[in-house]
């Protein structure tokens, strides 16, 4: 039995994860707020029952619609959230939150910023808020990220909100996870611009200028038009500017009317199975990576091929070391 990282457990504590695992996994799937917020906090600590979680849950996951919301900080995102999270329960939905705050680097745990923000939903088990760190995942934020969603689809939240500061390739990565993706800005000066620089313009689905009762809104909200962008998939889908208020919910309706639409027509064209596959896809490559990457630190270190890099240093063969590294993690795959 091996963990996340690869390392050998012996078979009493491989036992004893199994169970610990199992019963997290039923209460989960069970909808139990607190299993899911146990899971995920084992998968932020890259536990090793995290991975037997996953694996007992995963065929329940695939029924949520994943929302990612992002943009600069202090632009109303949490606020916006907020709003859509009203709506949604109204609706009878059931939500889970997960954001991500780049400026609280090592905390590791909650940050209050956007739990505040949307605290009047604290007691509804209806809704899971978690927020993340930016920094400080082992194996990255965006599988992390992508972990915490899928657990929170297995237990029975179809839609959840995925908040991210639009600055870094991290949080670029996490957005990848989302089906929908809300780029915010505001009429503050440089907003509009710094979204392009920033290249996020191109994974927006939907873009929000919020704080539209300050002066400016409506003309930032014309740049945004203005750039009149190509349809970036298989869906003909023109990505609509929407002017909200986060403070007083003024057209956040219409917002949930565009995310919903956009979920409708990614899903009618294909498009939504395709992203998932592509996604899947890159997520197998991850893992190879980080788990090869494993294998060759301890073989170097350890194993028999540290002995390898004794000697001649001329008659070291970096290629074929790495050849035969490999190859023997083929060998015992099969
Ligand atoms: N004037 C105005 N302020 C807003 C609006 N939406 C949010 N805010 C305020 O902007 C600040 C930052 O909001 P927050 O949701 O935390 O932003 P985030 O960092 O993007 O999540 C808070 O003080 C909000 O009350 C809005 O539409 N208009
Ligand atoms: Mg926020």
């Amino acid at each position: 039995m091996q963990n996340p990282a690869g390392l050998c457990i012996g078979r009493a504590g491989a036992r004893r994860y199994t169970r610990r695992a199992m019963d997290i996994a039923t209460r989960l799937l069970e909808g139990d707020i607190r299993a899911l917020a146990r899971a995920i906090r084992l998968v932020e600590d890259r536990d090793p029952s995290a991975e037997e979680i996953l694996r007992d849950v995963r065929g329940r996951a695939g029924a949520a619609h994943v929302v990612g919301v992002t943009g600069p900080p202090g632009s109303g995102k949490s606020t916006v959230c907020d709003q859509l999270i009203e709506r949604w329960r109204t609706a009878g939905h059931r939500v889970g939150v997960i954001a991500v705050d780049p400026s609280s680097p090592f905390t590791g745990g909650a940050i209050l910023g956007d739990r505040v923000r949307m605290q009047r939903h604290t007691g509804d088990d209806g809704v899971y808020i978690r927020s993340m760190a930016a920094r400080g995942h082992l194996g990255g934020l965006a599988s992390a990220a992508r972990e915490a969603i899928r657990l929170i689809d297995a237990s029975g939240r179809d839609r959840c909100l995925l908040e991210t500061v639009g600055v870094g390739q991290s949080e670029l990565e996490v957005m990848l996870t989302a089906d929908t993706t809300v780029v915010v800005t505001t009429p503050a000066s440089g907003d509009s611009v710094q979204i392009i620089k920033a290249g996020i313009l191109e994974i927006a689905d939907v873009f929000v200028v919020n704080k539209a009762d300050l002066p400016g809104a409506a003309k930032v909200a014309r740049e945004l038009r203005d750039l009149g962008r190509q349809p970036k998939g298989m869906t003909a889908w023109q990505p609509p500017v929407i002017q909200t208020v986060g403070t007083t919910g003024a057209g956040v309706d219409e917002l949930l009317d565009a995310v919903e639409r956009h979920h409708a027509a990614i899903a009618d064209s294909g498009e939504l199975e395709q992203r998932r596959r592509d996604r899947l896809r890159a997520e197998i490559e991850a893992i190879v990576i980080e788990r090869a990457a494993d294998r060759a630190r301890r073989e170097l270190e350890e194993g028999t091929m540290g002995s390898e890099l004794s000697g001649d240093l001329r008659g070291i063969d970096p290629y074929g070391i790495a050849e035969r590294i490999l190859n023997a993690h083929a060998s015992e795959i099969h």
